[in-house]
């Protein structure tokens, strides 16, 4: 397939203008702006002029509008460089790349502004978010609801090196399993990370795995000076020897140059005949021209490879580069960090043509006529009209959600109920909620939902259990019109499948509203993805159940400890740790209006779980509960105006602190007990009232802790309890004030009874008790619990 010369000649202009732009980017970064913290531009430059041809042939040709991209986090920018030719990215931003809102130095949806589809950085995350993301546009398209949006092509940048992150192997047997189409990985085949070269024959192995998962896999490794070269009489020795170079002497001669290629090829296939000639045809700088045109930096050959796919199986191109290219330090291994120097890039852009004072201009150094060139930018596919990040209407939620009530229940019980009410309805909220569980399906209460919903898969596939009419308690019927994707354990593919769901209105223009469960304690395994997630503003709910000690004969290797802080900690993520059902049906009610930003900018859910069945407390849910329920805390047992000591608790301890409540009361004036659903939303709305309080003086805002402490007099007692790290509450001293014992698990737990455990790590009442009289004084607590 031949590509046209004129267009050829102009994406080849543009993609020398990218390479300028990105390295003059960095360069300003580094020389030009001030930087007084003498932090330099480390990584970018070497890494983004590999890929500057490969992403020049994608965005100034090969892309269409609806297709979405993860650029590799270093060639950053690049890819603002190409924005900026767009017109969609400012110089301003530019010459403040890395600096304080400038172009960022990693891809962000969310802080750039130049169109960024998904965010990079973590190395590997954006790889697999683009598989994921392919998942739910057929998860769309299959409920329906693709209407007149066109497919697009889910893209990925990869850097070789970053093969080695796990999770990429995870996501792939994963979209196997789902029978994956329209993603692409382009790795930038460039054999060198950042500290080293990579290992020879690593790739032949990954080559066979993509294949069998059902891969296409597309090498291109030559560019088109070396096929004409090839071609050549002696061109076949030439070709040899390029394939049998190792990595780190093909790397350390591109930076030696020329003459040193002379030298080996002379030594090596030298023949004082046909090879010799074909060497010595050419000069210095041409031979160089000729061993660095390797297939990724030859725009034809990356269009003639990109433009030949005509099916829509998931395609690996593993294209050859040269990490550095056309850049003083080439192939280096060191070239990581490796900026050129000042006299180096004076000496470059005179090679370029760029007249000092015209760094930015689009087109400067460039033969082509300048309205041609700007008429072929405005031409480019990939910039034909309409938004390409879409938006979605908000779905109603229902005005309250409902449960079967019982007089005992666990939270992990309650999440299944709720869910069973809302999959026996019609509602739109029914339809859109699609449910996702690594392996964990049933154990976290999912199974009624699914019964009732089904599993999605591209095509039908009955429950054979049930077709052999087999008792079983669960339909497992796969259909495209099913709500619930099964994965298999890896928790790392929970998090990025929540990701991608949970930016479909953005992506698709279709809102979904995922809600995951796993094992709390695997939140752990997974909280890079997490991160990522909420990083670029995905919206989802995960249900952690089950949580802590409470889990008590499942041991140590399972309880959770320090998930409450990773709770508070994780911006973008509402966390809450309800003990009751009712308060569980309010969080989750909010949660679906919090994900579509019904409140504020809005965010994701995470509810903390339990399989501690307690007892419920009979109560009519009033307007003010369940504000106070969002907001994060209410009176239990409000607190009279001489309490001496108050009791604060959150989760599944609740019958502890009920229990222990009770006995103090009997000893000690006014005690009340505080029950805390949200840590995370108390501890945000204090230190939100504080920085308003702080940027707008006289503004008086309070928030719900601080209210809700307020009547408490100075000397009063504050003991918090929760089966998880006791740092998570331990702040509440510092609101007000107050003395504060708090209680926690901070140690690997043991097997036993929930009362084993909350006696063996001090959770329980008498530890409560044994708090509450360390912060008062007066005669001991009259009454204790009895060991059981
Ligand atoms: C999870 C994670 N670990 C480490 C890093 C630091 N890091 C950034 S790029 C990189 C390797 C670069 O090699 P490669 O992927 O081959 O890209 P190249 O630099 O060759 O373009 C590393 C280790 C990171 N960004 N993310
Ligand atoms: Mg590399």
């Amino acid at each position: 397939m031949a590509i046209e010369p004129a267009r050829l000649e102009m994406l080849s202009a543009l993609s020398r203008k990218a390479l300028w732009l990105s390295s003059w980017t960095i360069h300003h970064a580094n020389h030009i702006r001030p930087n007084t913290d003498g932090l330099k531009v480390g990584g970018h430059q070497a890494s983004s002029a590999s890929l500057a041809t490969i992403m020049s042939a994608l965005y100034f040709s090969v892309l269409r509008p609806e297709d979405r991209v993860a650029v590799k986090p270093h060639a950053s920018p690049v890819f603002h460089a190409i924005q900026y030719l767009f017109g969609r990215q400012s110089r301003e931003k530019l010459e403040n790349f890395r600096g304080f809102k400038g172009a960022q130095s990693y891809p962000s949806r969310t802080k750039d502004t130049d169109d960024v589809d998904f965010s990079t950085g973590s190395v590997g995350l954006g790889v697999a978010q683009t598989l994921f993301a392919s998942l739910v546009q057929d998860y769309v398209k299959a409920h329906g609801w693709m209407k007149d949006h066109r497919e697009g092509r889910m893209i990925a940048l990869v850097g070789d090196a970053e093969m080695d992150e796990g999770n990429i192997f995870e996501a792939l047997a994963e979209g196997w399993k789902h029978g994956l189409r329209n993603t692409w990985w382009v790795v930038d085949y460039n054999r060198q990370s950042l500290d080293a070269v990579v290992r020879e024959g690593l790739w032949e192995k990954f080559e066979t795995m993509f294949r069998n998962f059902g891969w296409d896999v597309v090498i291109v490794k030559y560019g088109k000076l070396m096929d004409q070269a090839f071609a050549e009489p002696g061109g076949e020795a030439l070709r040899r020897w390029i394939d049998n170079c190792p990595n780190a002497l093909y790397a350390a001669l591109c930076f030696q140059g020329g003459a040193a290629f002379r030298k080996h090829l002379h030594d090596e296939i030298g023949d004082q005949g046909e090879v010799t000639a074909l060497v010595d045809r050419r000069s210095d700088d041409e031979l160089l021209a000729l061993m660095s045109n390797l297939g990724g930096h030859d725009m034809a050959s990356m269009l003639e490879a990109f433009e030949k796919i005509d099916h829509d199986r998931p395609v690996c191109f593993i294209a050859y580069t040269i990490k550095g290219v056309g850049l003083p330090f080439q192939g280096h291994k060191d070239n990581h960090a490796g900026l050129m120097t000042v006299a180096q890039m004076e000496k470059w852009r005179a090679q370029q043509g760029i007249r000092p004072g015209h760094e930015w201009d689009k087109f400067e150094g460039l033969s082509q006529d300048e309205a041609a060139l700007q008429a072929f930018l405005d031409n480019v596919p990939f910039n034909r009209a309409g938004a390409r990040r879409l938006e979605a209407p908000t779905i109603d939620v229902l005005r309250q959600l409902e449960f079967k009530p019982a007089a005992q229940m666990s939270t992990q019980q309650g999440f299944g109920l709720i869910l069973n009410e809302i999959a026996r309805g019609d509602s739109e909220l029914a339809a859109r909620i699609v449910t996702t569980s690594p392996d964990v399906t049933v154990s976290t209460n999912l199974g009624a939902w699914v019964n009732r919903r089904g599993l999605f898969a591209k095509a039908e596939n009955h429950d054979l259990f049930r077709q052999e009419k087999i008792p079983s308690t669960y339909n497992w019927d796969f259909s495209p019109k099913g709500q619930h994707l099964e994965l298999g354990i890896a928790e790392m593919n929970l998090f990025t499948l929540l990701s991608a769901l949970g930016l479909s209105h953005s992506i698709n223009g279709e809102r979904l509203l995922p809600v995951g469960t796993l094992y709390d304690p695997f939140i752990e395994r997974a909280l890079d993805a997490l991160n990522y997630a909420c990083y670029q503003d995905a919206r989802f709910m995960v249900a952690a159940t089950p949580a802590g000690l409470t889990l008590a004969p499942e041991g140590g290797a399972h309880q959770s400890i320090k998930t409450p802080l990773i709770g508070m900690g994780q911006d973008g993520l509402a966390s809450f740790e309800p003990a009751f059902v009712d308060e569980l049906a309010t969080i989750m009610r909010w949660g679906f209006e919090h994900m579509q930003g019904a409140y504020g900018e809005g965010g994701s859910v995470y509810l903390r779980l339990s399989t501690r069945s307690i007892d419920q407390v009979p109560r009519i849910m009033t307007p003010d509960l369940q504000r106070d329920i969002t907001d994060g805390a209410y009176w239990l047992r409000k607190p009279g105006p001489n309490a001496e000591v108050i009791v604060a608790y959150t989760g599944a301890v609740a019958p502890e602190a009920i229990e222990a409540t009770g006995f103090i009361g009997e000893s000690r004036r006014d005690v009340g007990l505080l029950a805390i659903t949200s840590v995370d939303r108390l501890h945000s709305g204090w230190t939100g009232a504080r920085s308003l309080r702080r940027d707008r003086r006289g503004v008086q805002h309070l928030s719900h802790i601080e209210k809700l402490l307020a009547p408490l007099p100075r000397d009063c007692g504050i003991v918090t309890v929760i089966d998880g790290h006791p740092a998570a509450l331990g702040w509440l001293g510092s609101v007000r004030g107050h003395r504060v014992e708090a209680l926690g698990v901070e140690h690997f737990g043991q097997t036993g009874t929930i009362a084993d455990l909350y006696r063996a790590y001090g959770i329980d009442a008498n530890a409560i008790i044994d708090a509450a009289e360390s912060l008062t004084s007066g005669a001991p607590v009259l009454h204790r619990k009895m060991a059981v």
